[in-house]
């Protein structure tokens, strides 16, 4: 009868719909600082492939580039709030917890070879304890970043031609203190914003590592960069402690060696990028300024100690020492 036919197709209709595209178990929100171009973001594409592929649809991610679903502090208050679940972050976590600070404390670690013993030891057991308890953000990964330089529209070779140069940093209590220390007025600002702010002339100077200067375009607002090397840090790609305990045990196991996964393809991408993105923006018409690196360490470095904490200042002693 047309009834039992009716029923019958339905029934197929739905078989089909669920063979077709199973409803994730769950659907993972990542925002991300930077544009599609960049090592952080290509390391989620493989993650975010991995990982469905591997948990067979029961995990589902969607990236959103360029800040465009939260600029990096407020993607961590969302995260908290379950209402995305992860993000890329460092020392930006010093406003939620002191020893993250260390992530990229300026001056302080000087030869990037070295920072994989601050990550995978006592100091980055604290950061990812802290960050659980405080931010209640779990570390999945952590990627390297090239040294920071300072970009600029004159040439700065020593702190004494800041001269009161208007800078924008992240939001880092750190950062803020190094650059008044140097001479120069610094603003905190969401990284999306910078670029406008340097089109305007609202602010006339930043800071980043090479690729990031390059994914964000600033080439077209800047011209030289200035190669004071001042920090050596790394970030954390983070997902949200809640949100991680919802899963199950077997998706939180794919979940994490994914992660790993993740944090190894991303090494290879940065070291095959390094080079090539100072050949970009010099062929984008950058120059590049050696500066007296010294200057600017003995300028800033106390300014830095005495902004510490009586136990942060333990930890910088420590690390000194190392
Ligand atoms: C970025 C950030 O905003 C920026 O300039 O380079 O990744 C910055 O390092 C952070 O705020 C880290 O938490």
């Amino acid at each position: 009868t047309a009834k039992t036919f009716l029923l019958l197709s339905t029934f197929a209709l739905l078989l089909n719909c669920k063979s077709k595209a199973p409803e994730p178990e769950f659907l993972l929100r990542t925002a991300l600082l930077v544009k599609e171009d960049h090592t952080w973001y290509k390391a989620f594409a493989y993650f975010k492939e991995i990982l469905e592929e591997r948990s067979k649809g029961r995990i589902k991610m969607q990236l959103y580039p360029s800040e465009q679903l939260a600029k990096e502090i407020e993607a961590l208050r969302m995260i908290k709030a379950e209402v995305i679940d992860m993000t890329t972050t460092g020392s930006t976590l010093t406003n939620w917890f002191e020893v993250a600070t260390f992530c990229e404390l300026p001056f302080l670690i000087e030869d990037p070879s070295n920072m994989e013993q601050y990550i995978d030891g006592p100091l980055g057991r604290q950061i990812e304890e802290e960050m659980i308890e405080k931010a209640g953000l779990r570390a999945v990964a952590h990627f390297q970043r090239g040294p920071r330089h300072l970009t600029s529209n004159r040439p700065i070779k020593h702190p004494d031609d800041l001269n009161g140069l208007i800078i924008r940093v992240p939001n880092v209590p750190s950062f803020v203190t190094t650059w008044e220390a140097l001479g120069a007025k610094p603003t905190p600002m969401a990284f999306s914003e910078v670029f406008t702010s340097l089109q305007s002339g609202t602010i006339e100077a930043q800071e980043n590592p090479f690729a990031m200067i390059n994914n964000a375009g600033f080439a077209e607002v800047q011209q030289y960069v200035n190669l004071t090397g001042h920090v050596v840090s790394w970030v954390y790609a983070v997902m949200g402690e809640k949100q991680f305990q919802k899963m199950p045990p077997d998706l939180q196991e794919i979940f994490l060696q994914a992660g790993k996964d993740m944090q190894a393809y991303e090494r290879q991408l940065f070291m095959e990028n390094e080079k090539k993105v100072q050949d970009e923006l010099k062929a984008k018409g950058m120059e590049f300024i050696e500066v007296d690196k010294k200057a600017f360490k003995e300028k800033c470095e106390k300014a830095i100690y005495e902004s510490l904490s009586s136990e942060m200042k333990k930890i910088y002693n420590r690390l000194k020492d190392e």
